[in-house]
């Protein structure tokens, strides 16, 4: 891990005289890491990033799996800091495939020199808080440390991948894979029998892709989920011209919108409307591309049960329409939460590859697994066996990051432990309890286009820096009582939405974590713009909600 640690492998070496030593620390180099470079050196902060990876790129790093995509549109991904970067970068399609985007994110890291301010290959695992010196200790896996005033964490909501419990899994003698520690070499499906555990947005994607070219291809279902037609294309040199010169407008009108999409609520309700208009309208939203029929639909259906069941009937419909086998198809329609009420998985051809001759949909709740054996996977009815076993069973989300770093405020404080039933962060960039370390991405900030939301909260981080050093502080913490109002608004709007109460990743449910099972609130659900209006006060009011020290 270069010079930032010794060859040690100790668990806890003891402190170092050579410690380098910064006035912040960023720990990751996907997204936010990239754009805190950016901000961090603009102001002249004597910092520096350790990312796991041994490059750039978070998420699009990790998550190489067949078919991995964009579920946003490519134009309203990408950084906007740079009116340079965006003319000279062309995206090749509206929702940019894996290798593309990192592709993008690493041409960002060379045009800006990010690099030279990073240390790859330098995983984090534990953070103590010194009070008296008011400083972080950071150590590395290898046992190496260093050490900063701030800790800033870019770790993503979904950046700790969780494996099955299920016994057997060192057993398998063929190739497997999770689907965010995929192999950097390409993986040949060709005539292989392949298995798939799970069947969220990330099998979603990668199903058909690999159903093209495997010779079997054996799907695992424990709970379907809904999804609806992506409806990629690739952008035409006319739609280059237009998406290039209409960039001031496609950002303006990602903060008008609930979720820093291009897709806003239609103001209609679905109940007021006929049966006809009703139809016409999810007709038209199935067949256009990105998130419309999730965030651009009725008012009402992502919080009204009634207006959620019609549109559930309706996506119900389309699978029924899809999927040749009616046994095949009634099992690929959820029966445990309605249409839209977790995080809407996109799909390119997704229903028809079980129309395939070589997929097979394995139903768990018929048999569940038992054990994954030296052959494949056996189910309490049969042998599956197998020469490639993909385990796309999704992240210990939002807190999972967090948890996995033994976080210690001062006097030892464990950050996993406060966090153990509920986080109770200011705005989600800092906890009480655990003074200069800033979040971004933390629970209880908005989420939604992930790359507007970290823009947002590594601007207000900034702004917070900018204030300390104006003013000479070295220390900075939430007031108890403003981070007591935060999680009561938190909790407020969160009742509003149907889908607090889903068991998925963004409610902080993980059947494979212990301690995990039953839904938290994680995000801040009242939108986009409430958030922004609400820190863009903070800072305009001089940050009042913080203590400063
Ligand atoms: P998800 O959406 O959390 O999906 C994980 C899938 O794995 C889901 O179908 C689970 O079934 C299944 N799973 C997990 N553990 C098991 C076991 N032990 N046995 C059988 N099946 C299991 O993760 P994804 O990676 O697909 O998507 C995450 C996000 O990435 C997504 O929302 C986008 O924002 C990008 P379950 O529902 O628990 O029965």
């Amino acid at each position: 891990m270069a010079s930032h640690s010794p060859a040690s492998t100790a668990a806890r070496p003891a402190p170092q005289s050579d410690i380098p030593t910064y006035e912040a620390i960023v720990v990751g180099g996907g997204i936010s890491g990239m754009y805190l470079t950016y901000r961090l050196r603009e102001l002249g902060v004597n910092f520096h990033v350790f990312e796991a990876g041994s490059d750039v790129g978070g998420t699009w790093y990790w998550c190489r799996y067949p078919g991995a995509r964009f579920d946003s549109e490519s134009w309203t991904y990408g950084y906007f800091f740079d009116e340079e970067l965006l003319q000279e970068w062309e995206w090749k399609e509206h929702f940019s495939p894996q290798p593309d985007t990192l592709e993008y994110l690493n041409h960002v890291a060379d045009k800006y020199d990010f690099r030279r301010d990073m240390t790859f290959n330098a995983k984090v695992v534990a953070a103590e808080f010194d009070d008296a010196a008011n400083q972080w200790t950071v150590t590395f896996e290898d046992g190496g440390q260093a050490r900063a005033t701030l800790l800033i964490t870019g770790l993503g909501v979904l950046s700790a991948p969780t494996l099955p419990n299920i016994p057997g899994l060192e057993d398998f003698q063929g190739q497997s894979f999770h689907t965010a520690r995929w192999p950097h070499e390409p993986v040949s499906f060709e005539g292989k029998r392949v298995g798939i555990i799970g069947t969220g947005a990330t099998a979603i994607q990668a199903i058909p892709e690999i159903a093209k070219t495997a010779g079997h291809l054996s799907v695992f279902q424990r709970h379907p989920n809904w999804s609806a037609p992506l409806h990629n294309a690739k952008i035409t040199p006319e739609e280059q011209k237009d998406i290039k010169a209409r960039y001031k407008e496609i950002y303006a009108r990602c903060w008008e919108t609930v979720a820093c999409f291009i897709h806003h609520p239609d103001p209609r309700s679905a109940l007021e409307v006929t049966p006809e208009e009703r139809e016409a309208f999810w007709e038209k939203l199935y067949s256009e591309p990105g998130f419309g029929i999730w965030l651009g639909n009725f008012r009402d259906v992502l919080t009204d049960e009634r207006a959620n069941a019609l549109m559930t009937e309706f996506a119900a419909r389309k699978i029924r329409e899809r999927v040749d086998d009616p046994v095949v198809a009634e099992k690929l329609i959820p029966k445990n939460h309605g249409f839209g009420l977790r995080r809407l998985p996109l799909e390119s051809g997704y229903f028809e590859a079980y129309n395939r001759p070589n997929v097979r949909l394995v139903d768990l709740n018929e048999a569940p697994i038992e054990r994954i054996t030296a052959k494949g996977v056996k189910t309490t009815a049969e042998e599956h066996e197998l020469d490639i076993l993909i385990y796309a069973t999704g992240f210990d989300g939002v807190t999972g990051p967090y948890d996995r770093i033994d976080i210690r405020g001062p006097g030892g404080r464990s950050l996993k432990e406060e966090w153990k039933e509920l986080p109770t962060t200011l705005y989600g960039v800092i906890n009480d309890g655990f003074p200069n370390l800033l979040m971004v991405l933390g629970p209880h900030t908005a989420r939604g286009n992930i790359p507007r939301n970290i823009e947002m909260l590594v601007d207000f981080n900034i702004g917070l820096i900018r204030h300390m050093r104006e003013n000479g502080y070295t220390r900075i913490e939430p007031r108890p009582e403003a981070a007591a109002e935060w999680l009561a608004q938190v909790k407020e709007v969160d009742a509003l939405l149907l889908s607090s109460k889903i068991p998925s990743w963004q409610t902080g449910v993980n059947q494979n974590v212990p301690g995990r099972q039953t839904p938290r609130v994680l995000g801040y659900n009242g939108g986009a713009v409430r958030y922004r209006k609400t820190i863009e006060k903070v800072a305009a009011g001089g940050y009042k909600e913080f203590k400063f020290g």
